[in-house]
């Protein structure tokens, strides 16, 4: 043993674990509370957490992940933006050594690339969507979708299942169609622009990719004065606080909750993988329910207080 090898030994023995995380933006209030959960639980187990916030550009996360090859951290966490680009930066990451768990959104690259994934099924999110809409709606029903981010799994993978179970009902059809970026501000710009294109008188439904662009539309509707969750149904994702406010208040339909306590499984791969563990599975999933105005005011208490 040279000195140097000594000091290396237990610097490595003692040190604690560093964490990069590349986090898609703060674009949603399901994206901040999956952040700060991310947050405590490394505090929790003392982890260092690096954390990138990317401002929804895949570029500002692909340098994240340069700098935290760079540094020499002991995993990489990416949620990424859009699923297409990322094979170049994880051959880096693993020609490094390092891990890399995808959180959330999927990408389109070599499985060994990476070490897990963990998200939901968002194929599924859209398919409880829709058929709340063909079990509670009767009769035509003329649809508006506001998509979530082009390129992303959370759109394409929501607007698959959504349409997988209405394309069997010729009664419910998609009259307009358009991003709005996950964000309440677009979200309400884009109904506005929707209410304008339509009579919004026939419209039935608002279907939106979240609960944020959801909420904006609603002020949208609101303007109009139309009564949402009445003269137009909304349906969504995510399950954040406000939408259950806005179902409480008769204002919202229905949702489809996704769990953002994603900090505790994503630091039980890790730590499992640096103790030395190789059985991890390629893909963890994280469920969600469907929630309605039926037990909207106790799930908000349950949420805020
Ligand atoms: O539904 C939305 C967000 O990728 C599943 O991204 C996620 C989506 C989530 O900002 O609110």
């Amino acid at each position: 043993f040279t000195m140097m090898s000594l000091l290396l030994f237990s610097h490595s023995a003692m040190a604690e674990t560093v964490v990069g995380f590349a986090q898609v933006g703060s674009e949603s209030g399901w994206r901040t509370n999956f952040s700060n959960d991310m947050r405590d639980e490394a505090t929790r187990r003392g982890i260092t957490l690096k954390f990138a916030d990317s401002q929804q550009q895949q570029a500002n996360q692909i340098r994240a992940v340069r700098t935290f090859i760079a540094m020499r951290v002991d995993a990489i966490v990416v949620a990424p933006v859009v699923e297409t680009g990322w094979t170049p930066i994880l051959r880096q990451a693993q020609r490094s050594n390092i891990p890399v768990i995808i959180l959330d959104r999927n990408i389109r690259a070599d499985e060994d690339l990476y070490l897990t994934r963990i998200a939901s099924d968002f194929v599924e999110e859209g398919v409880k969507a829709a058929e709340w809409l063909v079990d509670n709606v009767q009769g035509e029903c003329r649809v508006v979708e506001l998509q979530g981010t082009v390129g992303s799994t959370a759109a394409i993978d929501r607007g698959t299942g959504f349409n997988r179970v209405i394309d069997a009902h010729d009664r419910i059809s998609i009259v307009r169609s358009q991003t709005a970026e996950f964000t309440r501000n677009r979200g309400k710009e884009v109904m506005e622009n929707f209410l304008r294109a339509e009579d919004p008188r026939s419209i039935c439904a608002l279907w939106a990719h979240n609960d944020e662009m959801a909420l904006g539309a609603i002020q949208a509707i609101r303007e109009a004065g139309l009564r949402p969750g009445q003269d137009i149904r909304i349906i969504s994702v995510d399950g954040i606080p406000d939408y259950f406010l806005a179902m409480a208040n008769g204002v919202a339909n229905v949702t489809v909750e996704l769990d953002p306590h994603l900090g505790a499984p994503t630091y039980d791969v890790i730590q499992r993988y640096l103790s030395g563990d190789t059985d991890i599975p390629k893909l963890i999933r994280t469920t969600g329910d469907v929630f309605t105005q039926a037990t909207a005011e106790e799930e908000y208490q349950r949420r805020t207080q």
